[in-house]
Order: C-alpha cells, then sequence, then structure tokens
C-alpha cells in the first residue's frame, strides 16, 4: 500500500484524486485518458434518460481565478455510461457513475437498471446542476430533496452518494445535514457542485462570457475553495456514519491536503483538471506525498478531519 492508497465503500483507490462529473468525462475517448492517467479512481458526466445537446456555445470560460459555466447537462444519455460501466476493469481503478434526472421519476428509471446491472460502479446522484432553464436545484428544496431521496432509495437498496450544491448559512447546514442522515444508504456526501447563477463580466467587451441564461453560470476554481471547504466540514462533522468527498477550487496538493484535514475522504478536480489536463493528477499526486513527508504523515487516512480550531 503506497502512502496515497486508502479504501472507500469496500473499494481500494491507489489515491485520493477524481475528476469532478463533468470534467473530461463526456464520452468514451475523455473517459479513457481519466483511465490511463495517475487518478485513483474516475467519474462519469451527469446523465438523463435521453442523450442532451446542452445550452449554446460558448458555455465554459475560464478566467484568472476559475472558471464559469453553462453547459446545460450535455451527455450522451444514460445508457451510453452504463454500457461503459459494463465493460471498465474495475481492478485497474474504482468507477463512479452520476445520474441527473431532469425528473423524479426519470432517475427512477435510471436507478432501477443501473440496479439490475448488478455492477460494481459507484452512484453519485447528482442533486444540484445550476445550469438547466426552468429546474430549480433539487437540494436546494429541502422538501424536494427529501422525496427524491426516499424514492431513490427504495428502489435502490445499495450505498449512494449526492453531489451537494454549496450552502452558505449554518442552518441550511443543518437541515440538509438532517435530511440525509435519515437514509443510511447515502453512504457519502459530494461538496461542493459548482456556486451556481455568477455573473463574469469583460470589461473590455462590457460583456458577459457565456451565451446560456444572460451570462449566468456556476463558479469553480479558487473563486470557491473556501466555500468548498467549509461545506466539506460542515457535513464531515453532522453526518459522522457518512463519508464525504471534496470537490472545489483544487489545483495543488496542498489544497487537497486542506480538502483531506476538512474531513474528505476523496478529492475531486474540476476547473483546474479542464485547464491542465489529466496530466495534472501526477502532479498533485507527487505535491500531497511531499506534504505528507514533510509534515511526518504516513497515509491520507491519518489526515483525514484532523483539522484544529482555536
Ligand atoms: O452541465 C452543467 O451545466 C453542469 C452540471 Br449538470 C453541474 O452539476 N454543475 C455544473 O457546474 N454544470
Amino acid at each position: 500500500m503506497s502512502k496515497l492508497s486508502t479504501t472507500f465503500l469496500g473499494h481500494t483507490f491507489a489515491n485520493p484524486l477524481m475528476n469532478a462529473s463533468g470534467v473530461y468525462c463526456m464520452d468514451a475517448t475523455d473517459l479513457g485518458a481519466l483511465h490511463t492517467s495517475d487518478s485513483g479512481s474516475y467519474i462519469t458526466k451527469s446523465c438523463t434518460l435521453e442523450a442532451r445537446a446542452g445550452n449554446p456555445e460558448p458555455r465554459y470560460r475560464a478566467t484568472p481565478l476559475g472558471s464559469i459555466n453553462s453547459m446545460g447537462l450535455p451527455n450522451k444519455g444514460y445508457g451510453y455510461y452504463l454500457d461503459l460501466a459494463r465493460a471498465h476493469d474495475y481492478s485497474h481503478k474504482p468507477l463512479f457513475m452520476s445520474v441527473a434526472g431532469l425528473s423524479l421519476a426519470d432517475n427512477l428509471v435510471m436507478m432501477r437498471t443501473i440496479r439490475d446491472a448488478n455492477l460494481p460502479a459507484i452512484v453519485e446522484l447528482n442533486l444540484s446542476c445550476p445550469n438547466v432553464p426552468g429546474k430549480p436545484q433539487i437540494a436546494y428544496d429541502f422538501a424536494a430533496m427529501d422525496a427524491m431521496l426516499a424514492a431513490v432509495t427504495k428502489e435502490y437498496t445499495r450505498p449512494i452518494g449526492v453531489k451537494m450544491p454549496p450552502y452558505f448559512d449554518i442552518a441550511h447546514f443543518d437541515e440538509a445535514a438532517a435530511i440525509l442522515n435519515r437514509y443510511p444508504t447515502v453512504a457519502f456526501i459530494t461538496c461542493i457542485n459548482s456556486i451556481g447563477n455568477a455573473l463574469v463580466i469583460d470589461t473590455e467587451s462590457e460583456s458577459v462570457v457565456i451565451k446560456p441564461k444572460d451570462g449566468f453560470g456556476g463558479i469553480g476554481g479558487d473563486y470557491v475553495l473556501p466555500t468548498a471547504l467549509a461545506n466539506v466540514n460542515a457535513f464531515y462533522r453532522r453526518c459522522p456514519e457518512k463519508r464525504v468527498i471534496g470537490c472545489g477550487g483544487v489545483k495543488t496538493g496542498e489544497h487537497v491536503f486542506q480538502h483531506l484535514l476538512a474531513g474528505a475522504s476523496l478529492v475531486q478536480v474540476g476547473t483546474a483538471l479542464q485547464e491542465e489536463g489529466p496530466g495534472i493528477f501526477a502532479r498533485l499526486n507527487a505535491e500531497l506525498i511531499a506534504l505528507l513527508d514533510r509534515k511526518g504523515y504516513k497515509n491520507i487516512d491519518e489526515v483525514r478531519g484532523r483539522l484544529k480550531t482555536l
């Protein structure tokens, strides 16, 4: 076992790193690049019942401090990713599937089919897509989130995870965590999706920088690291029976270490992977090992949740 290896839901991971769903995971070519990269695992693009073209372009833009996107859930339909999951070599690395149905009924159809395929793939249910016009984020509507989890966990009794949006108020952390804690098979919580409905403005052109939704979109990268760390730690503290996957603002080994300290078991990379490409995983692993060595940690499990308060 190397310094970075860890176990999660009964699977062994060579290291805690993976892509954030949405980045490098739309098709077999993208996913093949993640397969051969130094990530410990990877996840497919959030999928719907039918394939979707997504929102009009330009729909992603990098900025000096991160990125803004309003992709609009472009994906090849869940059957495509299920076929890839059937063909996946699970001895090489674990695979996650992200599911983001446009309705409860759609999620139930997809979850039943995934259940019946009986694969080792781990499902992350996306409750936080900010970019489908006319579809509010489920996890910002606590009654809808509760109903979704009640129905999905009744049909799909294996462990699943949920991809959560950022929350910004202690009362919301409390309420969201209380709902998640009602569902024992919700085994992990991925924090955070992009901070939704932000607006990036280009001064020279006096214009928005992406086309959909009059320029409004979800932001990631440097903008979101402290919000991501807060959400990881908030759910780590409130959901002791569950694992947390950290996502948001990771572009160095030090950022990975901070997510682990906050309570993450695995760490996803979004904007920085989009900008640097899958070679980023080798760099992040090397930087994390150097930091663990300097601080005298023998493995990453020793770091998890060790955040000190004053
Ligand atoms: O496809 C998207 O626009 C998208 C999704 Br589903 C999501 O969950 N988060 C995001 O930033 N973009």
